[in-house]
């Protein structure tokens, strides 16, 4: 009986995916690549290929290598802008639907090399990632299986296509900080969708860049969230079931994908991908619509904010260079985070926080996510005191936990008093990586923050408290007013 059960718990181990690891209590924890991933909170997407020149979202396939001429492409130009607007790296479409690649190459007759821009010499691959290396940029691309060009599309032999396809793009322009593979499956130029071998995808990815992570809608690294506006749920868990789920249509519910699993078995964290302006594709008829700095911000607090990454999708022009409508909008993006968090008033207040009689201010407030406090298996009957030495105006809370140890953060409490009397009471879900709460403008000089549900023993570590510009804090949803 004993031998049966040790025999069992053997086999639930092996069961795990080998990319999860477990910890009792906890859940599933993060791995090394997901964890270096996932402190990279916000990047830039890149959609640039034909599209650019035939005004088009879906490229058809058939257009002609010619069309794919910028004038002046200058990917240093790209990463300049993406620095100063404080991304931490860039995504680039390597090959999008209509099949054309921005790099020769070896195994498709429709890339930058038919073409006449350059003489046919030139490689978009190339040119940003080696401008990512000057500017300290984190490089990535975004590979998409749906090929409406390539003529084995439809055939088992489209499958050895792509996988060769990773294979020279890891070789040649790797590393890669994340790979994004497209879910989309429709049909190739003979009429015919392709039955994609994504088992075989993932295992040359994991022999050939075993530190890259894998984004898709489910997976194996980091999740789609469900929807292209850039907005993680308020409950956001880290945790995702995939079993009985594929990729594309048979992908878990979009508002699944949203929230994650409260108990998932797989630690597949968030990643909001939205564009600046409503198409992908650079279009000049939608350079009046850019999204405001405000607008951007807005979506930081709600993706970023709410523990998922940022992928933020900025197009450049016929010219092959990012407009001045979309620069002007990041830098401005750039200024409100700059304005917003700069200075968390705990620091300026020389404020304590306290956990009982234990004075835990510095491991708090150290910017430095790998200390933490642990509230104890009794947290339900302690809290967090916050205490000002004067009364101070405030309209924003980050809360972080130490995800390396799991998300065990089922629900929490902010209050927030002025002397004894409670002034403001917030009640949420999760934290996970970070958790920006923005309430109306209170004068306060105490907060008290008690996690009523968590997993196993709350960590904690990080807090900051912020007054921010009054017209950007208007996310109020969820927080229920005591007055
Ligand atoms: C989608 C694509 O169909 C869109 O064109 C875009 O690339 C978006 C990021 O992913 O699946």
């Amino acid at each position: 009986m004993k031998k049966i059960f040790l025999l069992l718990v053997c086999a639930l181990f092996l069961m795990t995916d080998g990319y999860s690891q477990f910890d009792s209590g906890a859940g599933p924890l993060p791995t090394e690549r997901q964890l270096k991933w996932q402190g990279n909170n916000f990047y830039l997407f890149v959609h640039f290929g034909p599209n650019t020149f035939t005004n088009l979202e879906w490229g058809k396939g058939s257009e002609q290598e010619a069309v794919f001429n910028p004038t002046s492409l200058d990917c240093r130009q790209w990463c300049r802008i993406a620095k100063a607007a404080g991304a931490k790296g860039i995504i680039l479409t390597a090959k999008h639907h209509d099949g054309f690649c921005l790099w020769p190459s070896a195994y498709s007759a429709h890339t930058v090399a038919q073409s006449s821009w350059r003489n046919g010499k030139g490689d978009v691959l190339k040119e940003l990632s080696e401008a990512c290396k000057v500017y300290g940029l984190s490089f990535g691309v975004y590979l998409s299986p749906w090929d409406r060009n390539h003529p084995a599309y439809g055939t088992a032999a489209y499958n050895d296509v792509f996988v060769n396809m990773m294979k020279e793009v890891v070789a040649r322009y790797g590393p890669f900080f994340e790979f994004w593979w497209d879910g989309a499956n429709g049909e190739g130029p003979n009429g015919k969708k392709q039955q994609y071998d994504w088992h075989r995808f993932e295992s040359t990815m994991r022999s050939i860049a075993p530190e890259t992570p894998i984004f898709s809608d489910i997976g194996p690294d980091i999740r789609w969230v469900g929807n292209e506006n850039g907005i993680a749920g308020t409950t956001n868990w880290d945790l995702l079931d995939t079993a009985g789920f594929s990729r594309g249509k048979g992908a878990p519910p979009a508002d699944t994908l949203n929230r994650g699993n409260v108990n998932g078995a797989n630690w597949i964290p968030a990643e909001c991908d939205v564009s600046i302006r409503p198409g992908w594709f650079y279009h000049r008829e939608e350079d009046s619509l850019v999204k405001t700095p405000r607008k951007l911000f807005d979506i930081y607090l709600k993706s970023v904010g709410r523990g998922a990454n940022l992928l933020l999708n900025v197009p450049p022009d016929r010219r092959g260079l990012i407009s001045s409508f979309d620069s002007a909008a990041l830098m401005g993006f750039a200024r409100l985070r700059e304005e917003s968090f700069h200075s968390s008033l705990l620091i300026k207040d020389k404020a304590r926080i306290l956990l009982g009689n234990k004075n835990l201010t510095a491991v708090l407030t150290d910017n430095n996510e790998k200390t933490w406090a642990d509230l104890g298996a009794d947290y339900t009957n302690v809290f967090l005191d916050l205490r000002f030495n004067r009364i101070l105006q405030m309209n924003c809370i980050q809360l972080k936990e130490p995800v390396q140890n799991g998300q065990r953060v089922k629900s929490f409490t902010v209050e927030i008093f002025s002397g004894d009397q409670l002034m403001y009471r917030l009640e949420q879900t999760t934290i996970g990586h970070q958790r920006i709460l923005t309430f109306p403008l209170q004068s306060a000089d105490r907060i008290r923050i008690r996690i009523t549900d968590a997993k196993a023993n709350p960590l904690i570590s990080e807090i900051g408290v912020y007054h921010m510009d009054e017209d950007i804090s208007q996310d109020v949803s969820m927080s229920l007013p005591c007055k």
